[in-house]
């Protein structure tokens, strides 16, 4: 038998509790009626865990965010979503919270503090930190509450996001729920360890173990310890002992379930305990339960009529490009003052940085060893003794956290720039570029005020780790931007604007330029528009669509030979590209060479190339040509490193195009 107590709680609170506790149940029983009616097409279950999301939905306050996964249908209706909107948006109807675009819990809603997941199951506990670390800077007072399962815990996403908020001292309550399986596969074929709160030692935080499926004990442990958390900031782990009672959905079935198991947890079922419990205290009776359950019964019924006579969402392509960016307009910021002085590209990037830092005071830049050591390219040098380590943040080696952490501080309503020491090491962060920040705003609206700073390239013998030309990856997935300065004066106004802009910004530098390079730039802030190219020089015979150190490598071959008159572009933006631009020049050329130092099979000239094919073909006088580098990994020896790179190629193929 359960054990209860109910000191501190008064009747009124404990009948509350079990009207919350009751609502995802029936809700969930009616769901399983639906998906045998065929009227819905998949079902993730809770039954059994309800205690869990009921328990902290109650606990916090309702600004306090909360980021639930796919079982946690309680923190939903605790928080008081209206049923039909849950509903409308479990059927893809335009009531719900995604326009039909995203299934079941994967939606956000700032109006209820409620986080969803994305389908990845770790990325969740790296925005909460971020989400925290908003809340820590803005001196709230608010604790943030994020779900695992056990399974998602042997994600590195789970290591990453405690480390972080150990280290930053974050107060997020890390809510594990364990109930034995990762779909089919049981706990002892996914980690070794006993129990989940023996992990705390290991990342020096506090962990608590309590009975998930005891509503009273998950309430009150998770009301205590946000308490505490509020006055003292840290994060807490929070093992809750639970168990699946349904499949991992309902089309997988429970096979691989011994049946004993579900024999000795049935008898722990936190519903039919607490209600017991509740009977026998003579809290309720069985009048009162009939009343609930038949209230519930008939919100649910009338919910569902709402949604069931709901149209599907209006099919309009327009409106579905429009909403991959939030279209909040992006102002153009003039200088000042004429005032100009001779800055490196990298003096520009440090300019366009600590001035946007000025302007903004809830802007956020987080990178490894980015505070008092400067960087590795010692680009916010100096920013720390300017800003504080508040808002210049030496991060721990968790490019996946951090940039997931970025993307939490864009929610809480604050700006972030995430520096990747190298662009090679954003590999680590993927997920949360690919998956969060790009899809964010098409799938519930919610903008990722977020750049991601990525040192790039090759020509510093650095070798395959340290060199790569990366932005393809970025290039092709829709929700981003891609810009690539080759100029100080670009580089530091279109920083600028990829910092005022709200959207992800995935903004390259090259490394071998950050030094190399220099020219006459403005001193007073200004903004460089994003998705516009820039002429470098104009001519007639050719023209060439560069970026990058291509630009440069092309100067240098068009002060060779003089003789070749080129319209020479450097894109500067690759997400959204100018397209304009480029088919203006190559209607007055028809000639036209793609140059990048990325590699050729499916980068970015071939997306160029093949606008140019579809949109030009009548003004072009000879094939569409490309020039990048080898398909290899950027080897490290000097030599064996320019015969990588496409300069050579680049003149010798220019020659051919202009004879052709
Ligand atoms: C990165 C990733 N790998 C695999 C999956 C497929 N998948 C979805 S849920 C799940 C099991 C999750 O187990 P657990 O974290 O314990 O949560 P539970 O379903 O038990 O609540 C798996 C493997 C996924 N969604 N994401």
């Amino acid at each position: 038998m359960m054990q209860f107590n109910k000191s501190g709680f008064d009747n009124e609170t404990l009948i509350h509790i079990y009207k919350e506790l009751l609502t995802p149940r029936l809700i969930e029983e009616k769901m399983l009626v639906l998906l045998r009616q065929g009227k819905i097409a998949k079902w993730f279950s809770g039954i059994g865990q309800e205690a869990i999301s009921v328990g902290c939905g109650m606990a916090l306050e309702p600004d306090e965010y909360i980021l639930p996964m796919h079982r946690n249908l309680g923190v939903f209706t605790t928080r008081k979503i209206p049923m039909h909107r849950l509903f409308s948006q479990w059927q893809g109807k335009p009531g719900g919270f995604t326009k039909g675009r995203d299934r079941s819990f994967h939606f956000g809603t700032q109006e209820y503090h409620i986080i969803g997941m994305i389908s990845h199951l770790g990325p969740q506990l790296g925005v909460a930190d971020g989400i925290a670390l908003g809340n820590v800077l803005k001196k709230n007072s608010k604790v943030t509450a994020v779900f695992s399962g056990d399974g998602g815990t042997s994600e590195g996403d789970f290591h990453e996001a405690l480390n972080v908020a150990a280290v930053w001292d974050l107060p997020v309550i890390f809510i594990i729920e364990n109930n034995g399986y990762g779909l089919s596969t049981p706990s002892n074929e996914q980690f070794r360890m006993k129990q989940f709160i023996d992990k705390g030692i290991g990342y020096g935080m506090e962990a608590v173990q309590v009975d998930g499926n005891n509503v009273l004990e998950t309430y009150s442990a998770i009301k205590s310890l946000a308490a505490s958390m509020r006055k003292k900031p840290r994060p807490v782990l929070l093992e809750c002992l639970t168990f699946r009672m349904r499949g991992h959905e309902e089309a997988s079935g429970t096979k691989y379930v011994p049946q004993e198991l579900f024999d000795e947890w049935s008898k722990k079922d936190p519903l039919n305990n607490y209600e017991n419990y509740l009977l026998k205290e003579k809290i309720i009776d069985a009048v009162l339960i009939a009343t609930l359950r038949k209230e519930i019964k008939q919100e649910i019924d009338k919910n569902l009529e709402i949604t069931f006579a709901e149209e599907n969402p209006m099919v309009d392509t327009e409106t579905e490009l429009n909403d991959m960016y939030d279209q909040a307009s992006s102002k153009i910021y003039f200088p000042s003052s004429e005032k100009k002085t001779e800055k490196r590209y990298l003096d520009a990037i440090t300019d366009g940085m600590r001035q946007a830092m000025q302007r903004h005071d809830n802007l956020v830049i987080m990178g490894q060893d980015i505070a008092e050591y400067g960087g590795v390219f010692k680009a916010t040098q100096g920013f720390v003794e300017e800003f504080g380590r508040g808002r210049v943040r030496n991060t721990p080696i968790c490019e996946s956290a951090i940039v997931g952490a970025g993307f939490g501080l864009s929610i809480n309503g604050m700006k972030a720039i995430v520096e990747m020491q190298f662009a090679d090491f954003v590999t680590c962060g993927f997920n949360q570029i690919i998956n969060n920040l790009a899809k964010s705003h098409y799938r519930w609206g919610q903008h990722a005020d977020v750049v991601v700073r990525m040192p790039t390239g090759a020509g510093v013998n650095a070798g395959p780790f340290h060199s790569q030309s990366n932005e393809a990856w970025f290039v092709h997935t829709p929700g981003l931007k891609v810009v690539y300065p080759a100029f100080p004066s670009d580089a530091k106004g279109l920083l600028a604007a990829s910092i005022e802009d709200p959207n992800p910004v995935l903004f390259f530098e090259h490394k071998a330029l950050y030094r190399s390079i220099a020219e006459e730039v403005y001193d007073d802030y200004y903004t460089t528009e994003i998705g516009k190219a820039r002429m470098v020089t104009e001519g007639n015979d050719v023209t060439i669509v560069t970026y990058g150190f291509g630009v440069h490598w092309a100067l240098e071959i068009l002060n060779r030979n003089k003789s070749i008159s080129a319209d020479l572009i450097d894109l500067r933006t690759l997400l959204p590209w100018d397209k304009a631009c480029v088919e203006n020049s190559v209607r007055k050329t028809g000639r036209v060479i793609i140059l990048h130092e990325d590699t050729l099979i499916g980068g970015v000239g071939g997306e160029i190339a093949a606008h140019i094919s579809e949109h030009c073909f009548e003004s072009l006088d000879a094939p569409v040509l490309r020039s990048a580098s080898l398909d290899t990994p950027v080897p490290m020896n000097v030599e064996l490193e320019n015969n990588f790179l496409p300069k050579k190629r680049f003149e010798e193929q220019l020659k051919k195009l202009t004879a052709y």
